[in-house]
């Protein structure tokens, strides 16, 4: 019947679920990204506050490309949730800060890059900041 679950059963899964948001909440989170947060790897970080980071690409694809990332590990930008909202308006702010504080002043591309058909290969949000050439539409 649908009154079947031993109370112990519940306790485990609660109890799972909880090291589950503990593990989550590792600021980060697992990816390379989470490393660079904690710098536990370097990066060229150009500007940090309490819950964003921008930092280099490491393969950039214009003469700018920058990476801003939340600390918050977000694997994607579908799976960002309504409490995100003011987080997500954040990164737009920092990217706009940073490609200022870069001086791309002729202009610049923001991108982000979702799942498989979107060709996103780290899965921690990430808004790409590329500019210092003119770029092409459609995109590749
Ligand atoms: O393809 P998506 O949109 O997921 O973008 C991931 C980006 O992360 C790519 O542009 C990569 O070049 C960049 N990337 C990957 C690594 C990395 C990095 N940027 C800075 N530092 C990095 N490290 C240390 N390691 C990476 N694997």
């Amino acid at each position: 019947s649908s009154c079947s679950t031993p109370p112990g059963a519940q306790t485990r899964r609660a109890a799972m679920s909880e090291v589950d948001k503990a593990q989550e909440a590792r600021p980060g989170g697992e990816t390379i990204f989470g490393k660079i947060i904690r710098k536990e790897i370097p990066a060229t970080i150009v500007y940090e506050d309490e819950t964003s980071l921008a930092f280099r690409d490491v393969s950039p694809q214009a003469p700018t490309h920058i990476l801003v990332i939340p600390k918050k590990p977000i694997a994607m930008i579908s799976e960002a949730e309504e409490a995100d909202e003011a987080l997500l308006g954040h990164l737009m702010v920092v990217a706009s800060k940073v490609a200022k504080q870069e001086g791309l002043d002729n202009g610049y591309r923001l991108v982000i890059n979702n799942g498989k058909d979107g060709a996103q290969s780290v899965y921690h949000l990430h808004i790409h900041i590329l500019g210092g050439r003119q770029m092409t539409w459609p995109p590749g």
